[in-house]
């Protein structure tokens, strides 16, 4: 074994190594140079022949080699994984440069869009905007607003009750309590909030909806002064003559209390299957404040008395809309909903 044979090695890798166009023909040139039978491995072996004068230097430039050949390798590896991935993601097409750009953009839920403009028409009449909780106590939802433990009137409202003994509010009257609390024997303040009844569904009945209520108290307050309001929300709203009639209601926290429908815009009143064949949606139950709520509220019904009322927000959407049916509310359907954006 001469020096000359690793000097001849050295050319024939370069050679070797300069055509290699795979990974699989660089792992053939590996075992060749690098394997346990391998080229290098062979002049190891003869290294014993080497003229002890020459053994230095021999083992010098066997190393030198070794280290020029695996280092080679490696970086020629790198490169082909680096071509290879760039290949497959030119294949996959997983960046299509040249495909238009989705300008589709987002809109506002119908609910958000009218429960700004019904909000701000109260502002504009005075009121004062309040929230509420969704989770309530039991006192909160039915006793402070006089509907006391058994009262029939807790059937009206299918209630979802929590293991903790609290419930998901049924009503937005729930917040009347802490609200006539807060703001004291004279005030108008409305409320809008999301609620839940265990409900049988259809189109005009839904399980989670919203409600906007509302109260007014103050001194020598009358049924005339609510139905200006209503009248006068309804007229902001639609921004024309709605029909709408008030029946007698019951409501155990309003006396006299009252219904308020509007004509079914769907039908004209004929009926159908929006308004349940009736020719009118029930849209604002109202009334003027039980005596007994204004005294859990620490309000002397004596020297103060009020109105509430409790708008049906999602009917109020579905007129609005012409939306048919309740359930398009709660559906994220986007075909329904995108045909919104350029209406309200
Ligand atoms: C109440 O919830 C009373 N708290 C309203 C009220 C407030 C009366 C203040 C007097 C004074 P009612 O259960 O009728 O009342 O519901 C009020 C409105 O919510 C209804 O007129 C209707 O428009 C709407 N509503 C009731 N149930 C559903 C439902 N399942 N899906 C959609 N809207 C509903």
């Amino acid at each position: 074994m001469e020096l000359s044979n690793i000097t001849e090695n050295e050319k024939s890798f370069d050679c070797d190594i300069s055509k290699v166009a795979s990974l699989a023909e660089l792992e053939e040139i590996r075992l060749k140079y690098l394997g346990k039978k391998g080229l290098i491995q062979d002049i190891m072996a003869k290294f014993r022949e080497v003229p002890v004068e020459q053994k230095r230097e021999f083992g010098q430039k066997v190393n030198a080699l070794k280290n020029k050949i695996e280092t080679e390798i490696e970086n020629k590896k790198q490169l082909l994984l680096t071509e290879q991935i760039n290949k497959e993601i030119e294949n996959t097409k997983m960046f299509d440069y040249s495909l238009p750009v989705d300008t589709k953009t987002g809109s506002l839920h119908p609910r958000t869009i009218i429960q700004k403009q019904v909000v701000d028409i109260f502002k504009n009449m005075g009121f004062v905007v309040e929230d509420g909780n969704e989770v309530e106590t039991e006192y909160n939802n039915f006793e402070s607003v006089n509907v006391p433990k058994n009262h029939p009137a807790r059937d009206m409202q299918d209630t979802f009750w929590l293991s903790n003994g609290e419930l998901l509010k049924t009503q937005t009257s729930a917040a009347q309590n802490r609200i006539l609390r807060t703001y004291g024997p004279v005030c108008k303040v409305i409320f809008p909030g999301r609620v839940f009844r265990n409900e049988q569904l259809d189109a005009r009945h839904e399980n989670t909806f919203f409600q906007l209520e509302g109260v007014v108290v103050g001194k020598n307050i009358t049924v005339a002064n609510l139905i200006y309001f209503e009248k006068a929300m309804l007229k902001a709203l639609f921004k024309k003559d709605i029909e709408v009639r008030l029946r007698p209601g019951f409501f155990p926290f309003t006396e006299p209390s009252y219904e308020m429908d509007a004509k079914c815009p769907f039908c004209g009143g004929k009926g159908c299957h929006t308004c349940g064949n009736s020719g009118w949606l029930e849209l604002c139950p109202c009334g003027m404040i039980h005596p007994n709520v204004l005294k859990m509220a620490g309000i002397d019904p004596e020297e103060y008395n009020g109105f509430a009322f409790g708008l049906g927000f999602d009917r109020l959407v579905m007129i609005r809309t012409n939306l048919d049916d309740i359930r398009y509310l709660n559906s994220n359907n986007l075909k329904v909903m995108s045909q919104f954006k350029t209406k309200m």
